[in-house]
């Protein structure tokens, strides 16, 4: 099954130009945003610039999409301002927008940073209540709760997927738990979009790994099935980083350094 006209933002991101060339089995057009053009159109994109924070422009390209999946957004941890710019006033458009134009079914790109503050001891699943290691974190929140609001409103539908680690393969110990591949993240989104009902689930992203400390069942009505296994990875990570520190954050928590990192005031 396809979407007729699938909006990607956050089309110059390093996640969205790995899976772009991807997208042509959802959908017939693909409309790639980002504050820029993307270069190198391919056949089955249209360009349509919009900054998150223009409503008018993501107005725009919302128009006529019968699928979103949205990566765009300020995606590691940094000053307020520009988290606030297009993780908070940007959804808030992009919700706007949808509701505007017949709702169509949003995959909201989260981040397992919500949860970044949980041991990797302790293994949660989409009950756990929110323990974010980031301002960048706290902003996804507001997405996630965002998107919840304008379900129980309207019946807006909506995946939010906790992105682990979307990567072309696992860089670090850490990632033999959180790694999302690129096939399965679109195999996710073709689930999300055609299943007979979605309501708005909470999802973490990853593959199917064997070492994972995040519990997905209360999605399983979903159908979704993970292909990909970090465990194909073990020996490229132990030669890239042999005699992992336990007590190296990186090892220690949900969202690795994220915990320990100093907010950045504005300059
Ligand atoms: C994220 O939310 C970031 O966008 C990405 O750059 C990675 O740091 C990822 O999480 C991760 O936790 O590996």
């Amino acid at each position: 099954k396809k979407l007729r006209r699938l909006l990607l933002t956050g089309a110059t991101g390093a996640m969205a130009t790995a899976i772009r060339p991807l997208l042509s089995e959802l959908a017939d057009t693909v409309v790639v945003s980002g504050r820029r053009e993307v270069q190198n159109l391919l056949p089955h994109e249209e360009n349509c610039c919009a900054s998150l924070d223009d409503f008018d422009a993501v107005n725009a390209a919302v128009a006529g999409c019968d699928g979103i999946i949205h990566l765009g957004g300020y995606s590691i941890e940094g000053p307020f301002r520009p988290i606030q710019d297009a993780n908070i006033q940007g959804v808030y458009n992009l919700y706007e927008a949808a509701r505007a134009h017949g709702h169509p079914r949003i995959v909201f790109g989260s981040s397992n940073h919500v949860v970044g503050f949980y041991p990797q001891s302790e293994t949660i699943d989409a009950q756990a209540v929110p323990r974010p290691d980031s301002l960048y974190a706290v902003s996804k929140i507001y997405g996630e709760a965002l998107a919840r609001m304008y379900f129980d409103k309207f019946g807006q539908e909506t995946a939010i997927l906790r992105i682990g680690s979307c990567f072309d393969y696992p860089k670090s110990h850490r990632m033999l738990a959180t790694w999302l591949s690129y096939e399965d993240f679109v195999s996710f989104c073709q689930t999300a979009f055609h299943a007979p009902k979605l309501g708005c689930p909470i999802v973490y992203g990853m593959s199917n790994n064997t070492r994972s400390f995040w519990d997905n069942s209360a999605a399983d009505y979903l159908g979704w099935t993970p292909k990909s296994n970090s465990e194909d990875f073990v020996a490229q990570v132990q030669e890239a980083h042999p005699n992992p520190d336990p007590n190296d954050p990186l090892n220690v928590y949900h969202g690795g350094t994220f915990p320990e990192l100093p907010i950045v005031t504005e300059t």
